[in-house]
């Protein structure tokens, strides 16, 4: 089982994966032997049953008690092993252990954010303690999204106006990507994530200090790396070519143009009300697909994105 796992599957590095991986292995065996057995029995009976001189006649058979019953029961019985199998696993999956940690998921066009009991919000980065399970609590903020987790083996939709939940209990420290599964738009490719596993003392730590690491780092530099690490570069790239947002490539103090005509200078104001408010001023030619950074950039952070955006002449 292990190998055809290694041999067709991405690693399983999560209690429930193995569960999911057998009956997986299960529905995918049957079918290869049925497939090689029907596919023989069809060559078999057409050679032996072919017509050899002109007056052969096939017989009239009305039908065969035996055979209809047999080929009736046995995908009964396969069908109700595997719904029964697939139940039991399916109520395992939906039901996350009481004592799981809960971690708040949004997603939003075209990026994941994390929000921990601390108040702390991670931008396509989910840090979570190994051999604890995990709640995620989802929802979104624009369209039909949906989280998936390969070396987890969970995927779940994730909702405008609705709250869906998954749970997962890590067994291996490491990092493992996350995707999105709902095409959701332009940049849907782009929007990944990686989890991260922590040992319960590494990810203890790593609460407590997320985000102040960035405490004494050059306002530029921080800023720069505000920028990767909240996904604006999947819109906004630095070096004058446009894709689905504007470059940031001599974007400061230069003249824009807005849908309804309005010139507007791109001083701290207007770059800080983009990020907060996007939708309060669209750029001519451009559709209003920027997420809001509200309640996920601080007044420093955004601070040294315009820092950054600064140096960019
Ligand atoms: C999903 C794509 C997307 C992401 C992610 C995104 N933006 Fe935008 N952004 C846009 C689009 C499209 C526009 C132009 C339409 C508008 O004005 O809303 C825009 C406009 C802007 C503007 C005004 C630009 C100009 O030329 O006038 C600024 C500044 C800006 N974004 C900053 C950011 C920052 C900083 C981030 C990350 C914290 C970010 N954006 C993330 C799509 C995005
Ligand atoms: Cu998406």
């Amino acid at each position: 089982m292990n190998r055809l796992s290694e041999f067709m599957l991405p690693p399983a590095k999560s209690t429930t994966a193995e569960a999911t991986d057998a009956l997986f292995h299960f529905i995918n065996v049957t079918s290869v032997i049925l497939l090689v057995g029907i596919t023989i029995a069809i060559l078999y009976f057409s050679w032996k049953y072919r017509r050899r001189s002109d007056d052969d006649v096939t017989p009239v058979i009305a039908h065969n008690s035996k055979l209809e019953i047999t080929w009736s029961v046995i995908p009964l019985i396969l069908v109700l092993i595997v719904f029964g199998w697939g139940f039991s696993g399916y109520l395992n999956l939906i039901t996350p252990p009481d004592d799981a940690y809960e971690i708040r998921v949004v997603g939003k066009s075209w990026l994941w954010e994390f929000h921990y009991e601390t108040g702390h919000v991670s931008v396509n980065e989910l840090h979570v303690p190994v051999n604890r399970p995990v709640k995620l609590i989802m929802s979104s903020d624009d369209v039909l999204h949906s989280l998936y987790i390969p070396d987890y083996r969970v995927k779940m939709d994730v909702l405008p106006n609705r709250y869906t939940s998954l749970w997962f209990e890590a067994t291996e420290i490491g990092e493992s990507i996350i995707f999105c599964t709902e095409y959701c738009g332009t940049a849907h490719s782009n929007m990944l994530a990686t989890a991260y596993v922590h040992s319960a003392e590494d990810f203890e730590t790593w609460l407590e200090t997320a985000g102040s690491a960035d405490d004494d780092m050059d306002p530029v530099e921080l800023g720069e790396r505000l920028v990767t690490r909240n996904a604006c570069n999947t819109c906004h790239s630095a070096d004058g070519s446009r894709l689905t947002g504007p470059t940031f490539q001599g974007l400061w103090m230069s003249e824009r143009t807005m849908e309804d005509g309005e010139v507007v200078t791109a001083d701290e104001n207007y770059i800080r009300e983009s990020i907060l408010e996007p939708n309060a001023r669209i750029n001519q030619g451009y559709d209003p697909v920027m997420p809001s950074y509200a309640g996920s950039l601080n007044d420093r952070q955004i601070d040294a994105i315009i820092e950054y955006i600064k140096t960019l002449q």
